[in-house]
C-alpha cells in the first residue's frame, strides 16, 4: 500500500492547527454578546423552569433556521419534559444541498444533554422530517420518536400533540404550500438573514422581516384562520380539552368552542415556544422580542435610563 511522503522537519514545525488555518471569515465571526452571557447563567443554574416546553418548525439544515436564538432558548430554559412538534431537521432542503455548520450540530447537542440530565425528550415527526415517521415507536439515544401523543397538563386536560400538516389538504380554499412551499417564500427567508446579518453589524437584536410581512398577506391571515379552525374541529372528533401543533409557523392560542388551540410557532421567522408552567398554565415564549428587550435595556442603562430597565422585569 502506498503511504504519503514524509514532510521535512522545517514544514512540520510551520504546519499550523487545522483551526489556525480557516478562513479568517469563519473563525473570527463574531456571536451576539448574549450567547455567552447564557454560558455564563447556565453554569449558575438560572435557567427558568417549565413543567413542558413545545418546539417546533427549527428546520435544521436551512440558513433560515436561527441557531444562535434557538441555543441560547435551550441553554436559558429547563423542564420535565420537552416536545419535538416536527420540522426539525429539513431533509427537504437537505436532499437540495448539504447545508449544517457547527451551530447546527451545538443545538443537537444541547438537546441530547438534556436527555441525559433527565428531561423527556419526546419527537412528533412532521413533512419535513417524514423520513423520521418510517421509526416511530422507537428510541433514539433516549429521545422518543411517535406519530402523536396525548399530553396531560398539570390540571388534568388532555391535548393532542402532532405536527399539524395532516390538515393541509383539508384546508383547500388557500393551501399553504402555495406560499410556504415556493421559491418565493425561500427568498423571503433568505431576505430576512440579510436584513438581520445588516442589524447585526449595528449591534441589533433579531426582528422578523418573514413573520411581519406574513401578518399584512391577506391569503397568509385567512389561512391561518381556516387551518386553526380545522385542527380544533379534528380535536374535537379526538374528545380531548386542546391541541398543540406547529406547521403554519404562527404561534397563538385560541378557545374554539370547548377547544383550546396552540401553536408553538416556528425559529425561521419568529423564534416562538409554547411552554406550560407547573400549574398547568399554558404561555407563548417569544424568544426574539425577549432578547430584544434585554438588548433595549441595556442600551437605555447605558444611556443612564434606568426606568426603561424594568421592562425586562
Ligand atoms: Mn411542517
Amino acid at each position: 500500500m502506498a503511504t504519503l511522503p514524509e514532510l521535512p522537519v522545517e514544514a512540520r514545525r510551520n504546519a499550523k492547527p487545522r483551526h489556525d488555518r480557516m478562513p479568517p471569515r469563519i473563525r473570527d465571526k463574531k456571536l451576539p454578546d448574549w450567547i455567552h452571557e447564557n454560558d455564563r447563567s447556565e453554569k449558575e443554574g438560572k435557567r427558568l423552569k417549565f413543567r413542558t416546553i413545545w418546539i417546533s418548525d427549527t428546520h435544521l439544515g436551512t440558513a433560515g433556521c436561527n441557531a444562535d436564538l434557538l441555543l441560547d432558548f435551550l441553554k436559558s430554559t429547563d423542564c420535565e419534559t420537552l416536545y419535538l412538534v416536527g420540522d426539525i431537521v429539513d431533509g427537504w432542503q437537505l436532499r437540495k444541498g448539504w447545508y449544517w455548520p457547527a451551530r447546527h450540530n451545538d443545538v443537537v447537542r444541547c438537546i441530547l444533554k438534556r436527555v441525559k440530565r433527565g428531561t423527556r425528550v419526546i419527537y412528533v415527526p412532521g413533512n419535513h422530517d417524514e423520513a423520521f415517521r418510517d421509526y416511530t415507536g422507537l428510541d433514539f439515544g433516549g429521545i422518543e420518536l411517535i406519530n402523536e401523543d396525548i399530553h396531560v397538563t398539570a390540571d388534568g386536560r388532555r391535548l393532542l400533540v402532532l405536527h399539524g400538516d395532516q390538515f393541509d389538504s383539508i384546508v383547500l380554499y388557500a393551501r399553504w404550500l402555495a406560499f410556504l412551499g415556493d421559491s418565493a417564500y425561500v427568498l423571503l427567508l433568505k431576505s430576512n438573514s440579510l436584513v438581520n446579518a445588516v442589524r447585526r453589524m449595528f449591534g441589533l437584536p433579531y426582528w422578523s422581516l418573514a413573520a411581519h410581512l406574513k401578518k399584512r398577506v391577506k391569503n397568509a391571515v385567512q389561512f391561518i384562520g381556516k387551518y386553526e379552525e380545522v385542527v380544533a374541529h379534528a380535536a374535537a372528533d379526538r374528545g380531548v380539552d386542546g391541541v398543540v401543533c406547529g406547521h403554519i409557523h404562527s404561534a397563538e392560542i385560541k378557545q374554539f368552542g370547548d377547544i383550546t388551540y396552540y401553536n408553538d410557532g416556528d425559529w425561521v421567522e419568529s423564534c416562538t415556544a409554547l411552554v406550560e408552567h407547573a400549574d398547568g398554565r399554558m404561555e407563548i415564549l417569544d424568544w426574539a422580542e425577549r432578547i430584544r428587550l434585554q438588548e433595549m435595556a441595556k442600551i437605555a442603562a447605558k444611556a443612564g435610563k434606568p426606568d426603561l430597565q424594568a421592562v425586562t422585569a
